[in-house]
């Protein structure tokens, strides 16, 4: 993994935050994971927990896939959460980054942020995805159990990810 974008992983978890890393292999291109994971505008793809999206005003100009942009999410029921307004802080084509910040919504993952970079692996033709986050411990959690729901979610999404880049580039 090239060193600038390994630094995109090294987040500086402050006092009362915690930070973790989930790292997923998946057997398709790296072009078909990466074609998913860009779309911003449509993190429904493969975010089983998500039931809807829609892009808000932000302040980029240049449409929805810049830096800057704003979405809504809305949540599936049964989880501590309705809402999430997420803004677009890191979208690398090139060595495919991306980066988003919670902004806002009803839910108790404040400063949320996370990164997301997909590799691919020399030697199988496949991708490997490497997401990370940092959060504040909400009140009356501990930063394990905190860990330990945030991990549950990025896990799902990722394993959720490499059923979708499969379907994906076997259609292709
Ligand atoms: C993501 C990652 C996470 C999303 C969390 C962790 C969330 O959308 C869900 C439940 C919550 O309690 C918080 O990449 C929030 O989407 C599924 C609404 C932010």
């Amino acid at each position: 993994v090239p060193a600038e974008v390994a630094r995109h992983h090294e987040h500086a978890a402050g006092a009362g935050q915690c930070c973790s890393a989930v790292v997923q292999a998946i057997e398709a291109p790296v072009d078909a994971v990466w074609a998913v994971v860009r779309r911003f505008d449509r993190p429904q793809a493969y975010k089983n927990f998500i039931r809807s999206c829609r892009l808000v005003d932000g302040d980029g100009d240049g449409g929805a896939l810049a830096v800057g942009s704003v979405r809504e999410v809305k949540v599936v029921s049964g989880l501590p959460a309705t809402s999430s307004r997420e803004r677009l802080e890191i979208l690398d084509d090139e060595r495919r980054v991306l980066s988003f910040r919670v902004v806002g919504g009803e839910h108790r993952l404040s400063n949320y942020r996370s990164v997301t970079t997909v590799h691919e692996t020399a030697a199988t033709g496949g991708a490997v995805v490497v997401e990370s986050y940092v959060v504040d411990v909400p009140p009356g959690n501990t930063a394990d159990e905190t860990r330990t729901f945030v991990d549950t979610i990025v896990r799902c999404n990722l394993q959720s990810l490499a059923r979708t880049a499969q379907q994906l580039a076997l259609a292709a």
